[in-house]
């Protein structure tokens, strides 16, 4: 019977929310561009001796204000890629990048 296995082979992808870190440290995000799945958390940590903000203006998510040692958790909820910046200095930028969920051609009808 060749179900189980096939079972067994899906299941880590079902359980599979996976958590990313975004450390923020000598004004900027690193790694500038993070790349998840729908349902992952991300996770940005300022690490530096500044105050630091994480906003995306397309998704309207934002972290406030981070003071240094704090960290933000945001779950992503959406299939969009999106850029996000600090607004307390506009050069540090960053970027989500969604993996979108896989996609069937509709068959022919
Ligand atoms: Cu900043």
């Amino acid at each position: 019977m060749r179900l189980l296995p096939a079972l067994f082979l899906c299941l880590p992808a079902l359980a599979g929310a996976a958590e990313h870190r975004v450390v923020i440290d000598a004004m900027r995000f690193s790694p500038q561009v993070v790349q998840v799945k729908p349902g992952d958390t991300i996770v940005w940590e300022n690490r530096d001796m500044f105050v630091h903000n994480v906003t995306a203006a397309a998704t309207g998510a934002s972290s406030g204000d981070l003071a240094p040692g704090k960290s933000w958790r945001y779950v992503v909820r959406g299939g969009t890629s999106f850029d996000y910046l600090c607004t307390l200095h506009p050069v540090m930028k960053g970027r989500v990048d969604v993996a979108g969920p896989r996609r069937r051609r509709a068959p022919a009808h």
